[in-house]
């Protein structure tokens, strides 16, 4: 699978380790009823696994199920869409190659729903878990001209899309002039996750070029913001 963002689209992530969240089945709800375009799961930790997650999720909605696997043991067949993720800000070879060795096997009868991605690590104002475990340095938030280097190198090596990622929790997301000049520069489609709190955010972020956003803690801390999104994104689309 190339491109499975056919328009502007909103991402709700929620991390396996954190899906006993009493604010789930009222996020679920709001998922359903605003057409929130995809669910991601992953999260840096694995205490545990992604099955159970997705089973659950299957059986309470029909939104499709992307796998964003923080690592190997998060891997699972049986999500809609698997991320197969290229550490591309980074120089550590597990995530450039090592990891994508131990799970080409395990993937080989779901290579369809297999997506690689050039996923480019920006520090926005605090080291996030993303980076401490990746053992790897984000690029400083005021370098667009590395990260759009780094995002096209990454189309020319033949990924499909790329991550513009805060990481989560960021103190602030992605800076929008470093969206904007990423996408002028590729002509794959763009994520964007991290940090994003706010309505005018959102907004401000797809403007900049985000094909799809990513939101995570936001919606733990206020499910309504996905409303938001899902409404932001609709003037976009219509
Ligand atoms: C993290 O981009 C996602 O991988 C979402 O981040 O939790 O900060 O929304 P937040």
């Amino acid at each position: 699978m190339d491109n499975f963002i056919r328009q502007k689209s909103v991402a709700l992530l929620i991390d396996p380790d954190k899906s006993d969240n009493s604010h789930l089945p009222e996020l679920i709800k709001i998922a359903t009823e605003y057409r929130t375009d995809f669910i991601m799961i992953g999260g840096s930790l694995t205490f545990s696994g992604t099955e159970k997650l997705i089973n659950s999720l299957r059986s309470k909605c029909s939104i499709p199920i992307i796998l964003f696997p923080g690592n190997l043991l998060q891997l699972s067949t049986n999500a809609d869409i698997i991320l197969l993720l290229s550490l591309i800000s980074g120089r550590n070879p597990e995530l450039l190659i090592g990891n994508h060795v131990i799970a080409a096997p395990f993937l080989k009868g779901v290579k369809e729903k297999v997506v690689s991605i050039g996923y480019i690590l920006v520090n926005c104002g605090t080291k996030t878990s993303v980076e401490y475990i990746s053992h790897t340095e984000a690029i400083p938030s005021g370098k667009t001209d590395i990260a759009v280097a780094t995002a096209m190198a990454g189309e020319m090596l033949g990924l499909k899309m790329i991550y513009l990622e805060a990481g989560s929790g960021a103190a602030f997301p992605v800076p929008l002039q470093m969206i904007k000049s990423v996408k002028e520069n590729i002509s794959i489609p763009l994520i964007v996750g991290g940090g994003i709190r706010d309505r005018n955010k959102i907004k401000d972020v797809y403007n900049a070029g985000a094909d799809m956003i990513v939101l995570g803690n936001s919606c733990e801390e206020n499910p309504e913001i996905l409303i938001d999104a899902c409404q932001v994104r609709d003037t976009f689309i219509k």
